[in-house]
């Protein structure tokens, strides 16, 4: 079985990934991550952060000349920003180390600040923030690369898409070569296909941004060339919709997943919701008149494209801050702020959403292959 596993601290020395179970044999480029790591810090609405660090991987096991070895893969993303925080988050205390924590006690409504405090017993949210925080992602992208590596050995393709920022919705399909020139792009703004529909994005960034707000959005994730049979209806771990569901529903802000036109589908009445069986005699193969199941039946990929969408709050550090209570004192106080995001849907989970699912594929595929 494929596993993989992160560490790290938004602030520490650095995040760490290992992945178990990769075969032997599969091409690595180390650009090709780094590429990935790129997109997944690019965006409109962006904060202070992103101009610190700029993530690069550095594989320190299981590869060896561009290859995979099937051993365990390890790898490792240094934080820039580690720099400015070795004095507040020393690994050893020192004697003194007291005051130069930077504790934070005013938990933000939304983000893991207060349920983290209360189950660790800590007066200071600060260890919670470190590891809830969507840095991690940086992490679950490098592992990503390395399933879309494997995934691309047998024709796989991963790629996603913005589809929604706050109440800005992109109010068509898109099409599979739109979202490949996306990709493409050197350029990121809001990672929409259609540009009229971008502007409009960038517009609610913009009045989050006058306001001292936040806001959220949609993305998509589509696999493209994914053979027939992949998960399995037979027990409830192996049903691949779920296993993406977790993957989608565990990254930082996200609040809900849908496959296919799950929310849609559930306002239609049957006949206008599922996707019509027909056979291609000359293909010899099964064909679909639609795709809204996004490709999974019965937990079983049926070799339409697999689409799965998450949808994520908005960040909860505001610059105008929501009512909180002081950890310490336990009296009113405003919720703490220093630097925050705007809009994340783009950068840190538009893409890497893409190769979380192609993570959460990897592990049904790895059942499929092992003739599971
Ligand atoms: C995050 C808070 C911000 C974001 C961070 C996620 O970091 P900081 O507290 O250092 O300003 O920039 O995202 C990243 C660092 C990243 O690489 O995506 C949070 O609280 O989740």
């Amino acid at each position: 079985m494929l596993r993989f596993e992160t560490a790290g601290e938004s602030h520490g020395e650095c995040l760490v990934a290992t992945l178990t179970g990769l075969p032997a044999g599969i091409p690595i480029s180390l650009a090709a991550i780094n590429h990935e790591l790129w997109r997944r810090q690019q965006g409109y609405g962006r904060g202070g952060r992103m101009k610190i660090e700029t993530d690069q991987v550095e594989v320190v096991a299981g590869v060896r000349h561009s290859h995979t070895i099937g051993s365990p893969v390890a790898l490792l993303i240094r934080n820039r920003d580690w720099q400015n925080w070795t004095q507040a988050l020393p690994v050893e205390d020192v004697a003194g180390g007291e005051e130069r924590r930077k504790p934070v006690t005013r938990p933000r409504p939304g983000h893991a600040d207060l349920a983290g405090a209360i189950k660790y017993n800590f007066h200071d949210a600060r260890y919670v923030l470190e590891r809830a925080s969507a840095r991690e992602t940086a992490a679950r992208v490098a592992v990503g690369a390395l399933a879309k590596a494997l995934l691309g050995a047998f024709g796989i393709e991963v790629f996603s898409h913005v589809i929604a920022v706050g109440h800005a919705w992109l109010e068509r399909a898109a099409a599979w070569e739109e979202i490949v020139a996306l990709w493409q792009k050197t350029e990121v703004l809001l990672g929409c296909v259609d540009s009229e529909t971008e502007a409009r994005m960038k517009e609610v960034v913009d009045e989050a941004y006058r306001t001292g707000d936040t806001v959220g959005g949609v993305f998509e994730v589509r696999a493209h060339g994914v053979p027939p049979g992949l998960g399995s209806h037979i027990t409830w771990d192996s049903r691949l919709d779920g296993r993406l569901a977790q993957a989608i529903v565990s990254m930082q802000a996200v609040k809900g997943a849908e496959v296919g036109f799950a929310q849609e589908g559930a306002a239609s009445f049957g006949s206008k919701v599922q996707d019509t069986i027909h056979y291609d005699r000359e293909g010899r193969r099964f064909t679909r008149g639609a795709n809204r199941a996004g490709g999974l039946e019965g937990g079983i990929t049926n070799g339409e494209d697999v689409v799965v969408r998450g949808f994520l709050k908005p960040i909860s550090t505001l610059r105008r801050p929501l009512e909180s209570v002081d950890l310490q004192t336990r009296e009113p106080a405003l919720a703490a702020y220093e630097r925050s995001d705007v809009a994340v849907v783009p950068a840190a989970l538009g893409q890497s959403a893409g190769l979380v699912g192609a993570a959460a594929l990897l592990f049904a595929a790895d059942r499929y292959w092992a003739g599971g």
